[in-house]
Parts: structure tokens; C-alpha cells; sequence
């Protein structure tokens, strides 16, 4: 049986970091929608994400984007985050928006540029420094278009190098998260298109060297619970960086396309004690809302990852672990159905209340009326987030 206060901690002790991008404008190549209200620089992005986190209690962290969040104090930075109640979380780099880096950053073939690109990534870690993030999130946009343009073993070579310089240069409680994705921008090769690239380049360098699992960098059919828990076997599962798919890198809303999906991967994170905060898997938001409303996406963000950890709580692994053990394939599959199928929305709702909060973060955000008063006051200045 399922203990449900072990549950409700673990629950409650959740922490799930939305990403400052998440509020500023975005959209596809072909069109952005701007929104009135959207924040017009980091300190604005911070107070949003205070509404998330007054709403549902549970995302106090906020990862920045770099230059995108660049600030010219930020310890600054840090300290209006801790008046609204919130860290500032993973460092994500930015070696892709650069003319220079057009056949690549770090693996390209000239050395000033894979010299600048290095400059970066060593940037962000001097800004950790300031804002005491723990994480360094790299994703690079490197790779080719097409046969013969770069050599794909020497790409590699060059990554390492790059990879080792970043590595050396972190603190003790730092670490680097190394993403991964199949492609996009580039359709031929990526230097690191999957899992596997990433956990070689993790276990070379270290054990601050972790993976990041985006969840929209995978061939459609990928089985992304197997990856998940095969890293945390091998302890080098660093974090998620959670959206939805239902095509290529959609960054929609985690749990709206395939909440089955999101479940299955929440399983394999909770029975291998991967919630527990000293196994160090970072839970955050890698999504940009472009049609709908930016501050109660975020939340119902949040909400969906809530309701897929609280069902993968509620597995019964003692009845699970005998049908397996039995060869019992259709009970060990009705004990995690079970599981799936249960409405967590009254027990989520019992949790908030137990807290403080409104059962009902949607309506929480509804009634504070932050909508309103962003509209109305933010005017004039320039909208953060994509160019139109
Ligand atoms: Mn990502």
C-alpha cells in the first residue's frame, strides 16, 4: 500500500524551475504575437514568476538565459528575486544567435570563433558565481547540412576540448548540464543529437558533467523513461528540461500533448528516488507560450508536472514488484494503469490548502488581478523576448 504522507511530502517538497523565457515573447520563425503586459527586462521576468510560485508553491526557482537576462549587477538580480521569495536557478548559454557562429561555436573549424564561443560559456560561469546558480545548462546549435561540410570526428575533438576548459573552471557545488537534441537548425549532423553523445562527453569529464533529458529532442517513439532510468542508474541524470511535442521541438505546455508519456517518465524518476533533492535532478520548464496567455500557461505548467508526479507516487510498488516478479504481466500493467487513472486533482487541491494556498492555482492567479495591473503598467520600453 501507498503511504499518502510520504506522498504528500513528497509532493509538497517539489521544486520546479520555470525558465525567464517562458514569459517574454515568442513565436515561430514565421510570426511573433506580442502580448500586452509581457515583462521588458529580467527584473520584470522575476515578477512573473513570482505569480507561478504565489499561485502554486512549488516553482521558487527561475533559470535565466544568457544574454537574454543579462544584467549589469547581478547580484542585484539575486536579491530581487529573494524579496519576491525566489533563487535564480540554471545558467542557460547562448552560443547559437552570434553571425559568427554560423557553421558552429564551439566545434567550428576556426579557433577564434571556438575562442569566443569558450569566452561564453566561461562568462556564464562567472555569472553562477554571482547569482549562486548551481547549474550551467549547454545546449549547442552546432552540426551541418550537409555530407563533407566539417568533419564529424574532429566536431567532436573540438567539443571535448571546449567541454574540459568549462569543466575545469567550475566550483565545487557547480555542475554542467549537457543537452541534447536530435536537430534543428542544423538537418544533417548535430554534434550532440542524443543521450548517448551527451552521457560519453558526461563520463569523460566528471561527475559535475550531468545530463539534461529536454523532453521535445527525441525521434517521434523515442522511449524517453528507458533513458531516464538508465541515467539514473548510472547517476547522471542531471535534469529535465520539460515541454510537450507532438511533431518536432514544439515547446508547448509539459503534459498537454502525451500527459501518458509524462507519467511514464515520472515513474521511472520516483522509484528510483529521483525527487529526492540530494539525487540533484533539476525539474524545469524548457517551453515558450506564443498564443496563449504566458503567466497561466506557466502555471498550468506547473500544475501538469504536480499531477503526473502525484500519479507515479501513487503506484503501488510492492503489488508492482510482485507482478513482475510473478511474470504477471497484465497485474504488474493494471497497478501502474491504476495508478495513471486515479483523479489526483482533490488530493493536489488538499495538499494546497494544507499550505496555505488557493486548492485552485488557476483561479488563485485569476483573482490577483496581476493580469490587469501588468497591462496596465507596463508600458512603453521594449517588450523582452524574440524580434517580430
Ligand atoms: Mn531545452
Amino acid at each position: 500500500m501507498t503511504d499518502l504522507s510520504a506522498v504528500k511530502a513528497a509532493l509538497k517538497s517539489q521544486r520546479i524551475e520555470t525558465p525567464s523565457w517562458g514569459y517574454g515573447n515568442s513565436g515561430t520563425r514565421f510570426k511573433v504575437f506580442r502580448q500586452a503586459g509581457v515583462p521588458r527586462d529580467p527584473y520584470e521576468k522575476l515578477d512573473d514568476a513570482a505569480q507561478v510560485q504565489a499561485a502554486t508553491g512549488v516553482a521558487p526557482v527561475v533559470s535565466l538565459h544568457i544574454p537574454w537576462d543579462r544584467v549589469d549587477d547581478f547580484a542585484e538580480l539575486g536579491t530581487h528575486a529573494k524579496k519576491h521569495g525566489l533563487t535564480l536557478g540554471a545558467i542557460n548559454s547562448n552560443v547559437f544567435q552570434d553571425d559568427d557562429f554560423k557553421l558552429g561555436s564551439v566545434t567550428n573549424a576556426d579557433p577564434a570563433i571556438r575562442r569566443k564561443a569558450l569566452d561564453h560559456l566561461l562568462e556564464c560561469v562567472d555569472i553562477m558565481d554571482q547569482t549562486g546558480s548551481r547549474d550551467l545548462k549547454l545546449w549547442f546549435s552546432d552540426g551541418t547540412n550537409y555530407p563533407g561540410q566539417d568533419d564529424i570526428r574532429a566536431r567532436q575533438d573540438r567539443l571535448a576540448e571546449a567541454l574540459a576548459a568549462v569543466y575545469e573552471r567550475l566550483g565545487d557545488d557547480q555542475r554542467m548540464l549537457l543537452e541534447y537534441k536530435l536537430f534543428e537548425p542544423a538537418f544533417y549532423t548535430t554534434d550532440v543529437p542524443d543521450w548517448g553523445t551527451s552521457y560519453a562527453h558526461c563520463l569523460k569529464l566528471g561527475p559535475k558533467a550531468q545530463v539534461v533529458v529536454d523532453t521535445g529532442h527525441h525521434a517521434p517513439g523515442t522511449n524517453i523513461e528507458f533513458i531516464v532510468a538508465f541515467l539514473l542508474r548510472e547517476k547522471k541524470l542531471g535534469g529535465f528540461d520539460f515541454n510537450s511535442r507532438f511533431y518536432a521541438d514544439d515547446d508547448l505546455m509539459v503534459g498537454s500533448a502525451d500527459p501518458f508519456q509524462l507519467f511514464r517518465i515520472l515513474h521511472e524518476v520516483a522509484k528510483n528516488n529521483g525527487l529526492a533533492a540530494e539525487t540533484g535532478v533539476a525539474f524545469m520548464l524548457d517551453q515558450c507560450h506564443n498564443i496563449e496567455a504566458k503567466i497561466p500557461a506557466v502555471i498550468r505548467s506547473v500544475m501538469n508536472v504536480q499531477e503526473a508526479t502525484a500519479k507515479a507516487l501513487l503506484v503501488d510498488l510492492d503489488a508492482l514488484t510482485a507482478g513482475q516478479r510473478s511474470g504477471d504481466v497484465l497485474a504488474a500493467n493494471a497497478v501502474l494503469m491504476d495508478a495513471y487513472n486515479t483523479d489526483v486533482r482533490p488530493l493536489l487541491a488538499e495538499i494546497r490548502q494544507e499550505q496555505g494556498l488557493n486548492p485552485d492555482p488557476m483561479a488563485a492567479y485569476r483573482d490577483s488581478r496581476w493580469q490587469q495591473q501588468i497591462v496596465a503598467g507596463r508600458v512603453g520600453g521594449e517588450q523582452a523576448g524574440w524580434g517580430a
